[in-house]
C-alpha cells in the first residue's frame, strides 16, 4: 500500500467534537536522537499548524509522551545478549526490541523545543509499566490497564480524534486502531506523521491495516 494510492478526505471542519491528538513528539524519536526516526522534526511546523487550526476552531488539543523507567523491557539493554531492531515477542513487548529512549526526565524524553505545547489542554504519558509496552495512547500492549485518555475523550464530548506525530507504524498505528474499537471517528494527518519501518514493510502494512479498519485518511489541506 502506497501513500499516493490512499483515498484523502477533504472539506473537513473542525468543532468542539474534535481532538488533535499529537503523539510523542520527543528529542529521541527526532534525528539525533537514541531512537530516531527519518525526517521526524520536518513536520514540526505542519503539526504547529494543525494546532493553530484546531484551537482556532474550539477542538481540544492532546500531546502523548512515551515515558519509561530506565528497566523497560522493550530496552534491548534490559535483556542479556539482546540489541536494538532484534526480533522479539514476549506478553506486551515486541515486535522488536528498541534502544534505550524516552527515559523519564531525560532530555530525551521532552518535546522539542519547537513543538508548541500552549495550546495542549492535557498530556498523556504512557509506556510507564516496565514489563509492558504501550505503544496506543489509550492502553498498554496487554490491554489491561487504560491511560485515562478514552475517559478523558467521552468526558469532552470528542467524537472525531485527529492522528499526527510519531511514529506512523507504532504509537500512531496503535492509537488509531485502539480509536476504532472504542468507537471513535478516527482520522490519520498522513503528511503531520513519520514511521520507524521495523522490522521492513511495517509501515505499509500498518496503513493497510487502518485502512482496512475503517481509520480514514486525511492531509494538511483537507481542512477548511
Ligand atoms: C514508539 C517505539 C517505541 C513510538 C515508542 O512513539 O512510536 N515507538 N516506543
Ligand atoms: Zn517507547
Amino acid at each position: 500500500m502506497s501513500l499516493t494510492k490512499l483515498k484523502i478526505k477533504d472539506n473537513i471542519k473542525i468543532t468542539q467534537n474534535d481532538a488533535l491528538l499529537i503523539v510523542d513528539m520527543q528529542y529521541d524519536f527526532m534525528p539525533g536522537g537514541s531512537l530516531p526516526i527519518k525526517e521526524g522534526d520536518k513536520i514540526i511546523g505542519l503539526v504547529n499548524q494543525l494546532g493553530e487550526h484546531f484551537n482556532k476552531e474550539k477542538g481540544i488539543i492532546i500531546l502523548t509522551q512515551d515515558w519509561h523507567p530506565p528497566n523497560h523491557l522493550s530496552f534491548a539493554s534490559n535483556h542479556p545478549n539482546k540489541s536494538p531492531g532484534e526480533i522479539y515477542q514476549s506478553k506486551g513487548i515486541g515486535p522488536v526490541l528498541w534502544p534505550d529512549h524516552c527515559v523519564q526526565g531525560t532530555n530525551g524524553a521532552s518535546f522539542h523545543k519547537n513543538l508548541r505545547t500552549d495550546y495542549a489542554k492535557k498530556i498523556f504519558r504512557k509506556g510507564i509499566d516496565s514489563r509492558t509496552d504501550s505503544y496506543s495512547a489509550f492502553r498498554d500492549q496487554l490491554k489491561d490497564k487504560e491511560t485515562g485518555l478514552r475517559e478523558y475523550l467521552i468526558i469532552q464530548n470528542i467524537k472525531r480524534v485527529f492522528i499526527c506525530g510519531l511514529a506512523l507504524d507504532y504509537c500512531c498505528y496503535y492509537t488509531a486502531m485502539d480509536g476504532i474499537e472504542f468507537s471513535f471517528d478516527v482520522f490519520f494527518i498522513i503528511d503531520a506523521t513519520k514511521g520507524v519501518d521495523v522490522p521492513k514493510g511495517h509501515i505499509s502494512s500498518a496503513i493497510k491495516n487502518m485502512k482496512k479498519n475503517g481509520v480514514k485518511f486525511v492531509n494538511n489541506e483537507s481542512f477548511q
